[in-house]
């Protein structure tokens, strides 16, 4: 099991990184950030593996870095970052988070206008203070503005991926107190969103102020906002909020409902309560005249006596669920144990951090019957891409672990790259040859709306493509999409019988809930891959069916949930 101290020194390394940057340091950050990257994939208890091996048999890990770690496990901090630290101020780390502004920028602006952190930056900007640095003009300044804007509104939403965890590790700790008798995660958590603003969670108690006592001195805890019989407040140390209320048992169902949300999907069911004379709260579905209540215990007959079909949580945006609910024509969403297999990982051939029959055995695990191994081609050199004779070695290598390896087929497949014409990076005569051509777009994101759209056309208007990944690039929390035609793209995917990705990696997401639904009402086939880099990032499929549950998406709207045999007759 990983701990709270893995984080803990991925985090030291990553800021080192970042300061050696600012310091112009060459080498060593990308050293420094490979070892955090390696660390944060790792899925052991780093405390414990130091107790017991050799810290530089983690990859990535040297004698110095070992060293610094073994530092930090003993003493809980790192005297060397604390020095780096005090050779800049401290703003000047924050901007580094900024898009757009590399180091060396950052260093020049702090140089010769001692721009120390934010607001100063977005002060000198608005006063045009930045156009006379050589090397930066009236487009930089407002760039930077509105980079600034993106950056403030980054940090105020959580990734789903990095609070689930947290949140169902609180919820697992209460859930194990005696005086707990039922709790849920609601709000937006439990509806599943892409990002997160706070963690809401509910429970029926005989005893809260026991509860509370335990809720506010949990580990996780780095403050307490508030604390009382009903409701407490915390925030972890990841400064995520998480609400805790306890509810009687009687109106459990409709505190449930009102909590989980949204806002718009609460408010269109109260005005369908009204309408037949009754109130809708989050003590109960109550008659007006008889004050008789109608149901408040289950969440579920709240929607039964409404005329509703059940709604499940992912679908309560005030989409069309509603309506859709009273028609009886709700899809039947897609769960987790629908794939059958993952078309899109990476391995040590290019920048993932295990073996092809790693990546087998963690798939059969899970439970799958295939996987495609996806590595990165030739003209990707920072992710180390593989030539067309290295691809033909791979390919053997696939063929002989097929053999060794039971019950899962590996497919051989490459991640091409779009470059700026669309064309792929990896001849024809090798693409016939694999079972699986992902396409996808990995630089050039500023181009135009139109130019970026064609440069995607033309990739799929190629015979052996199969899928194009992650179709928009956005990062969440750090790059929007890029512009892009999407109603284009549905349309030739359609009529080429191309599936467009749903990548499952926890800030991607892409595409998104919105564009998924679009995609099935164009008949498109989407697939749910998770990229992952790592074994452990198979796990990312839950985040894909989250996002694919929240687009409507269907068992039979998603190719990765046919058995291999229907699969290849696909492809
Ligand atoms: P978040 O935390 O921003 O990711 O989103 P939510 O949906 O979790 O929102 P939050 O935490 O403010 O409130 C949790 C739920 O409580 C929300 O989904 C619906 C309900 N709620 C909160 N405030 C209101 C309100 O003013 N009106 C209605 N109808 N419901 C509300
Ligand atoms: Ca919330
Ligand atoms: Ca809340
Ligand atoms: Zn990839």
């Amino acid at each position: 099991m990983r701990s709270v101290l893995n984080k803990k020194v991925a985090d030291i390394l990553f800021e080192i990184a970042d300061l050696l940057e600012l310091k112009g340091v060459q080498f060593k950050p990308r050293a420094y950030r490979r070892a955090a990257q390696n660390i944060n994939n790792f899925s052991e208890d780093i405390t414990i593996f130091y107790e017991n091996e050799n810290l530089e048999d983690i990859e990535g890990v040297g004698k110095s870095i070992a060293l610094k770690i073994k530092e930090i496990i003993e003493t809980g901090s790192l005297k060397y970052l604390k020095e780096l630290r005090q050779e800049f101020p401290q703003g000047l780390q924050e901007m580094m988070d900024i898009q757009g502004l590399g180091p060396k920028s950052l260093m020049k602006l702090y140089n010769e206008l001692n721009i120390q952190n934010i607001d100063e930056l977005e002060k000198a900007a608005k006063n045009q203070k930045i156009r006379s640095i050589e090397g930066f003009g009236e487009k930089s300044e407002e760039n930077i503005l509105k980079n600034i804007e993106m950056y403030k509104k980054y940090q105020e939403r959580f990734l789903l991926g990095d609070i689930l965890p947290i949140a169902e590790n609180i919820e697992k700790k209460l859930a194990n107190l005696k005086e707990v008798k039922r709790i849920d995660l609601a709000g937006s958590i439990r509806r599943k969103k892409e990002t997160i603003g706070d963690v809401d969670i509910l429970i029926i108690s005989p005893n809260p102020n026991k509860v509370m006592d335990f809720f506010t001195e949990l580990e996780e805890a780095k403050r307490v906002v508030s604390k009382g019989h009903t409701r407490s407040t915390i925030i972890t140390v990841e400064n995520l909020q998480v609400d805790l209320r306890v509810v009687e048992k009687e109106s459990y169902g409709s505190a449930l409902q009102y909590f989980t949300g949204s806002k718009e999907h609460n408010i269109k069911l109260r005005s369908i309560a009204l309408k037949k004379n009754w109130k809708l709260s989050e003590y109960g579905l109550i008659d007006k005249d008889l004050t008789e209540t109608i149901a408040s215990e289950n969440e579920a007959d709240i929607y039964k006596a409404l005329g509703l079909d059940y709604i499940e949580p992912e679908l309560r945006e005030d989409r069309g669920e509603i309506e859709a609910a009273q028609e009886g024509k709700l899809p039947t969403l897609i769960k987790l144990d629908d794939i059958k297999g993952d078309l899109h990982m990476h391995t040590k051939w290019s920048e993932g951090s295990n073996t092809i029959e790693e990546m087998a055995q963690a798939a059969k695990e899970i439970g799958y019957q295939y996987i495609a191994i996806c590595d990165h081609a030739e003209t990707l050199q920072v992710a180390s891409g593989l030539s067309s004779k290295e691809i033909r070695e791979q390919m053997n290598e696939i063929d002989e672990i097929n053999k060794k390896v039971e019950g899962i087929t590996i497919l051989s497949g490459i991640e091409a790259n779009i470059d700026a014409e669309g064309k792929l990076d990896v001849k024809n005569e090798v693409l016939k040859d694999l079972d699986i051509v992902v396409a996808s777009i990995h630089s050039g994101f500023k181009n135009s709306e139109e130019i970026m759209t064609t440069r995607i056309l033309n990739a799929m208007h190629n015979d052996y493509v199969n899928i194009i990944g992650h179709p928009t690039g956005r990062l969440l929390n750090k790059r929007e999409p890029y512009e892009v035609n999407l109603s284009k793209i549905f349309e030739t995917a359609a009529d080429l019988g191309i599936f467009l990705e749903l990548n499952a990696f926890p800030d991607r997401l892409d595409l998104s809930d919105v564009n998924c639904r679009a995609a099935k009402d164009n008949d498109i086939l989407i697939t749910i891959n998770t990229d992952s880099h790592h074994k452990d990032h198979l796990r990312y499929m839950k985040y894909g069916i989250a996002t694919a549950r929240r687009g409507w998406l269907e068992k039979k709207d998603v190719a990765n949930t046919l058995i291999l045999k229907e699969l290849k007759k696909l492809l």
